[in-house]
């Protein structure tokens, strides 16, 4: 295993194209080798731009937080102690067959995530059903893009974040964003909107006044966990001011009459009552929609975040459909995926339900295809396993797994329900996890392995366009750092695997991900690491190595068998928790511009930490008077499953009935302490955005 990589001394090499290493925009930029200055760069989705988070990326590569050696603990109450890798990887080894032995395959777990390569994803899913021979995997991407996902596999028969080219957006005159703040969650994204905006054609939807829907001429604020309502009553009010596409509907789609029966109860103004939305804001926006020449209906986890949150989906794309946007060049829907690799990291295998290439792991000639490549017997693969929250909630029980692999995660401060959550971790008979800080996940973990970061290892990522992009090692990793591929072959050796089955070169195991993705749904087949060297943009599918990829689906067809996209028909129910006397109002959280996720990279970055230091809670000033509690002050927010600690920020563009948290911040300032893990029926997402609590001075 090749682990001494030297530092590249200063001034040998100069600036690196690469990626950024946080969200799905994937900015190109620059690091300047050596230096470690980076710089944005000429890219179609930034344009040489960059957020904050990204310009300051880099300083993580040489943080004195870094972890350069593996941890280990020789029981739960004695402290992390240094170890050599062979020590560490020896000891998880035996636990985990010990386990195995003792309890059978499932009771080891796997967690991974949407930040990881397509490289890493595929070999922990691999890993999982091969080496470990359990059905216990999922990954964070449950709590971000499973809504949106299921509910684009509905409608159009395959779930491609946007199946369109983000600079595709500039060409439009209207665009619908709900649930969105992009402006601090993907800032450069914003140029893609100006055109849109200028054109007085940006409509948001909000409960807050953010930055995003400062830009907006119509800006609709409706109570969390109402969009459902919201969408039915914009679907009414296209009927009904005669803006339906018929002839598109007969042609490209199916089912329009089931869900007409259902919207044409919810006419604006009993949506009104039930979302807050002026009947006449609602008819505003559809008009700005249906009479756009090119407009695109974009959602994200303001509106996907909710226990209905694959219905409320459906609801959007069926307004969408009626309008005859979907599938016609300079319109369209799209979902904005978030993490790094959130598309990529839901193709390929770490999803409990699911093989390479979006393969379903419980269809028989998809579990043949995929055991043919990994050399295997198709019998030999387990079956569906737990969701995330489920799997995380069987922690420790009598059924559930009695060990934890946590991989580009950290769910003590991420997951629903975080208290529960982190007594469940400490339930296990033994927790891993690997990563290069030590998060609050790996600081309950009983074994941490230290790995490379971004620019230091080779690997591709799939942006929110659905582009296959070769992020290529720019600087030698530090003394003791290991990839997460070799940790994988490390630990599936001592597992009694073969080496060669676990390679740890990234462009070896991409090799064998386009075997294993050939004729499936996400078909990376054609994409080769020489094709992106050379600069090609290769959007999947790309079933062979001659052909261009596929920047816009659906334009001929929908991947449906007879082509056609189907209405889905979706009644409103509102969220699973409803204000009351005790918890009068709504929480909901959600991101900040300088904070990532967790906030496990970007509160170590002392720029971003300075610039947003503690929790707070968004309130408009008139409920804070009745609550309380003054603008600066610190302040309880309280559920029915815990509370969190924020200081007060007063906004009077914030609803009456609603708070904001953002979830990026550790220990008692966790906004996860309170949030409701209700889950959808369909995609398992649990109910982020909405959850009934009081407000109390601190
Ligand atoms: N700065 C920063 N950028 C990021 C990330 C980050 O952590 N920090 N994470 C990345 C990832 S993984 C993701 S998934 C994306 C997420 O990107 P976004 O979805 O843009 O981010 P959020 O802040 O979670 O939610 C967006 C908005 O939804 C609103 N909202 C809350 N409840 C409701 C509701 O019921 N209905 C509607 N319509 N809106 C509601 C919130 O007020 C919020 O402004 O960002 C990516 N980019
Ligand atoms: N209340 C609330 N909770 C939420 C959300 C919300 O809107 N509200 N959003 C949800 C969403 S959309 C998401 S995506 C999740 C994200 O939440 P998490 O899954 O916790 O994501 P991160 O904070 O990015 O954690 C990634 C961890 O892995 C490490 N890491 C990064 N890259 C790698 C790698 O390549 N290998 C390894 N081994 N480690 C790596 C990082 O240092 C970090 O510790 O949070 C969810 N939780
Ligand atoms: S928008 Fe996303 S990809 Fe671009 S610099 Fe910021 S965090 Fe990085
Ligand atoms: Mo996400």
């Amino acid at each position: 295993m090749d682990t001494g990589r030297a530092r590249p001394a200063v001034g040998t090499v100069t600036g690196v194209d690469t990626h950024c290493p946080y969200c799905a925009l994937q900015c190109g930029m620059s690091l300047g080798v050596g230096t470690g200055v980076v710089s944005g760069r000429e890219f179609p989705t930034n344009a040489g731009g960059l957020c904050q988070k990204g310009w300051t990326a880099a300083t993580l590569l040489t943080s004195p937080h870094r972890l350069t050696a593996p941890l280990l603990r020789e029981n739960r109450d004695a402290p992390l102690r240094p170890v050599s890798w062979d020590v560490a990887l020896d000891f998880v080894a035996s636990k985990l067959a010990d386990l195995r032995r003792k309890h059978g395959p499932d009771a080891v777990g796997v967690f991974g995530g949407g930040g990881l390569t397509n490289e890493k994803s595929y070999l922990l899913g691999k890993f999982a059903r091969v080496a470990l021979c359990t059905s216990q995997i999922d990954y964070n991407g449950r709590f971000c893009m499973s809504a949106a996902a299921a509910a684009g596999i509905k409608a159009f028969g395959a779930d491609r974040g946007m199946p369109f080219p983000v600079t595709d957006l500039a060409e439009a005159d209207a665009v619908l964003l709900v649930g969105a703040n992009v402006s601090e969650t993907m800032p450069p994204f914003m140029r893609h909107l100006r055109p849109a905006a200028d054109a007085g054609g940006l409509i948001v939807v909000d409960p807050r006044r953010t930055p995003t829907a400062e830009h907006a001429a119509v800006h609709l604020q409706p109570v969390p966990g109402t969009d459902l309502a919201l969408a039915l009553g914009m679907l009414h009010a296209a009927v009904a001011d005669g803006y339906v596409d018929h002839a598109y509907l007969a042609e490209r789609t199916t089912g329009f009459d089931e869900v007409w029966r259902i919207a044409a109860a919810w006419w604006p103004e009993r949506v009104e009552a039930v979302t807050g939305v002026a009947a006449a804001d609602q008819r505003a926006a559809v008009r700005l929609l249906a009479e756009a020449r090119r407009a695109y209906v974009l959602t994200a986890r303001g509106t996907e975040q909710h226990a209905k949150g694959v219905d409320t989906v459906s609801a959007w794309i069926n307004l969408c459909l009626a309008l005859g946007l979907p599938g016609r060049s300079g319109s369209g829907y799209g979902c904005l995926t978030g993490q790094g690799n959130g598309q990529g990291g839901r193709e390929h295998g770490q999803k409990a339900d699911q093989l390479p290439g979006y393969r379903k792991i419980d269809d028989p000639a998809d579990r043949a295809h995929v055991a043919g490549v990994w050399g295997v017997d198709p019998d030999s693969l387990p079956g569906p396993g737990r969701s995330a929250y489920e799997l995380l909630d069987a922690l420790g029980t009598p059924s559930g797994p009695k060990a934890l692999l946590v991989f580009g995660s950290n769910v003590v401060v991420s997951a629903p329900n975080a208290g529960h959550v982190a007594d469940r971790l400490a339930s296990l008979e033994l927790l891993v996890t690997a990563d290069f800080v030590l998060s609050e996940t790996a600081a309950s973990a009983d074994v941490v392995f230290p790995v490379t970061q971004w620019a230091e290892e080779d690997g591709t990522m799939t942006s929110l366009e659905g582009r296959v992009l070769l992020r290529q090692r720019a600087l030698g990793a530090p003394d003791g750092v290991r990839t997460d591929l070799e940790l994988l072959q490390g630990l599936a050796m001592r597992l009694g695997q073969p080496a060669e089955r676990f390679p740890a070169e990234a462009e070896q195991v991409f090799d064998e991900l386009r075997r294993a993705s050939a004729g499936g749904i996400a078909d990376y087949a054609g994409v080769t690491y020489d094709r992106l060297r050379a600069g090609e943009a290769l959007h999947w599918p790309v079933p062979d190595v001659d052909h261009p990829g596929t920047p816009r689906m659906f334009l001929d067809a929908f991947a449906h068998a007879d082509g056609l996209a189907r209405f889905v028909a979706v009644e409103h129910t509102g969220p699973a928790e409803r204000a009351d006397d005790e918890f009068p109002l709504y929480a909901t959280t959600g991101r900040v511009l300088q904070h990532y996720q967790s906030g496990a990279q970007t509160r170590l970055i002392p720029e971003l930490d300075d610039a947003q230091p503690e929790a707070f809670v968004e309130v408009n000033p008139d409920t804070a008077g009745r609550a309380g509690v003054h603008d600066g002050q610190w302040a309880r927010v309280v559920s029915r499953r815990g509370e969190v600690r924020a200081r007060v920020r007063c906004v009077s563009t914030i609803r009456l009935d609603t708070v904001f948290l953002p979830f990026h911040f550790p220990g008692a300032q966790r906004a996860n302490l309170i949030t409701n893990p209700a889950l959808d029926p369909t995609s398992r997402m649990p109910e982020f955005k909405v959850c009934a609590v009081r407000l109390a001075p601190a």
